[in-house]
């Protein structure tokens, strides 16, 4: 049982504006916490269409503690489930892809259909009701190539998300990907350690000299002042096209947010139309003109996409312990590219494989320094990490209603 009162004792004892108070990135109960209010009721990414091209393809990922199975079923629809047989609750299918008519548990055979239904169980008993049972459902969503699940019974409202990214996203041509890399990194921080730095580029400058080359810097109003005039005549460019960037006149950093979600396009720096270690693009088959910058959205409290002109990126962080988190970073390209002919596998991943390696390396960094006696709240920049201060306010919020509610349901 989570001591709940002692969870709203340290959140109160967290001062706006500051880095949380110790417990919350260290404490096993917190994480016990985090994955019931956070990772039980947010909407996740899960991965795009293009991993489950046809009917029987499965994809298998985990959120919080929950194994998960997204198939394609018979009629060509998304379903999502719990991986978790209805017997004796044995993991369904293993983590990853692949492609089968039923899904079999591997443990005693039960076998389920495309639509999670029980279609057969050796073995058990005249009065068991084979129909009764089946896989229990979770929710799913589809946007533009894109995929969300959701654990909770009552999801937070994911219209509005659809509605604007949607269009965002479009451009980007997110349905004729392939998946062409895969990576985890074991990150030994905590996931909000791990999510704060993705929040911020205060770090930017000095801790990723590779992707800076391609990028402009973003961390301070300073340094947005010296590219507002490239990102106006970017954003005029786009809306020419008929490209939206969610970008506001004069506001070259504004992005379309929601509670859990921000997007925004943006210009790549000037002689470079993708974000790799020349600035070049890596593959030749495109998904779509160079001159298209540089798509980011981001999903609280776990994911950061990235599509470029030749590549879509994407980066999940899964917490596993109090002090350990799971990335699952990946990269797809054109449908028709082919590697070797097209693009190369070194080509294609050198800048993430850095960039995500140096994340790892500080948010390391950050929890060896916070775990010590010696650790105090520190104040956030306001100048360089305003999403950073969104982020932690977006949390405590989160964990507030779980505890408004958790009250009014023993009230
Ligand atoms: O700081 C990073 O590693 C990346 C680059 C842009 C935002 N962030 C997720
Ligand atoms: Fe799945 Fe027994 S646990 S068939
Ligand atoms: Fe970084």
């Amino acid at each position: 049982m989570i001591d709940l009162k002692r969870v709203s004792r340290l959140l109160e004892a967290r001062v706006p504006g500051y880095s949380f108070p110790q417990e919350f990135y260290t404490d096993s109960e917190i994480f016990e916490f985090d994955v019931e209010a956070i990772h039980a009721r947010c909407w996740f990414f899960v991965g795009l269409e293009a991993e489950l091209p046809v009917p029987g393809s499965y994809l298998a990922t985990t959120i919080g503690r929950s194994s998960i199975v997204v198939v394609r079923d018979d009629n060509g629809e998304l379903r999502a489930f719990y991986n978790t047989c209805r017997h004796r609750g044995a993991q369904i299918c293993e983590s990853g892809y692949g492609r089968k008519s039923r899904l079999v548990c591997p443990y005693h055979q039960w076998t389920y259909r495309l639509d999670g239904s029980l279609q057969g169980a050796g073995r058990m008993q005249e009065s068991f009701d084979r129909k009764s049972i089946h896989l229990l459902p979770l929710h799913v969503e589809a946007v533009a190539g894109t995929i969300y699940v959701c654990l909770a019974e009552e999801p937070p409202p994911f219209v509005e998300f659809r509605e604007k990214v949607g269009p965002m996203m479009a451009p980007s041509r997110l349905t004729d990907v392939k998946l062409a890399y895969e990576a985890t990194l074991v990150e030994r921080a905590n996931w909000k350690l791990v999510m704060e730095n993705a929040n911020e580029c205060y770090h930017c400058a000095v801790g990723h000299a590779s992707l800076t080359s391609s990028a402009y810097p973003f961390a301070t109003r300073r340094d947005i002042d010296s590219w507002r005039p490239i990102a106006d005549e970017f954003a005029a460019r786009m809306a020419a096209a008929g490209v939206a960037t969610g970008q506001a006149p004069g506001e070259p950093l504004n992005a379309v947010a929601g509670e859990w979600w921000r997007a925004h396009r943006f210009p790549l720096k000037a002689g470079c139309s993708s974000l790799t270690m020349n600035g070049k693009p890596s593959v030749s088959k495109l998904l779509c003109e160079p001159e298209i910058g540089w798509f980011r959205w981001s999903l609280n409290p776990h994911a950061y996409l990235h599509a470029l002109c030749d590549y879509v990126v994407t980066f999940s962080a899964m917490p596993t312990a109090a002090r350990e988190t799971v990335v699952t970073w990946k990269i797809f390209v054109h449908k028709d590219a082919q590697e070797g002919v097209d693009y190369t596998l070194e080509g294609l991943t050198t800048l993430w494989a850095k960039t995500n390696q140096e994340d790892k390396d500080l948010s390391e960094l950050n929890q060896r320094g916070v775990n010590g006696k010696g650790y105090r709240p520190g104040p956030y920049s306001q100048e360089a990490e305003p999403m950073l201060i969104r982020y932690a306010d977006w949390y405590c919020a989160e964990a507030q209603k779980y505890l408004d509610l958790a009250a009014n349901h023993k009230a």
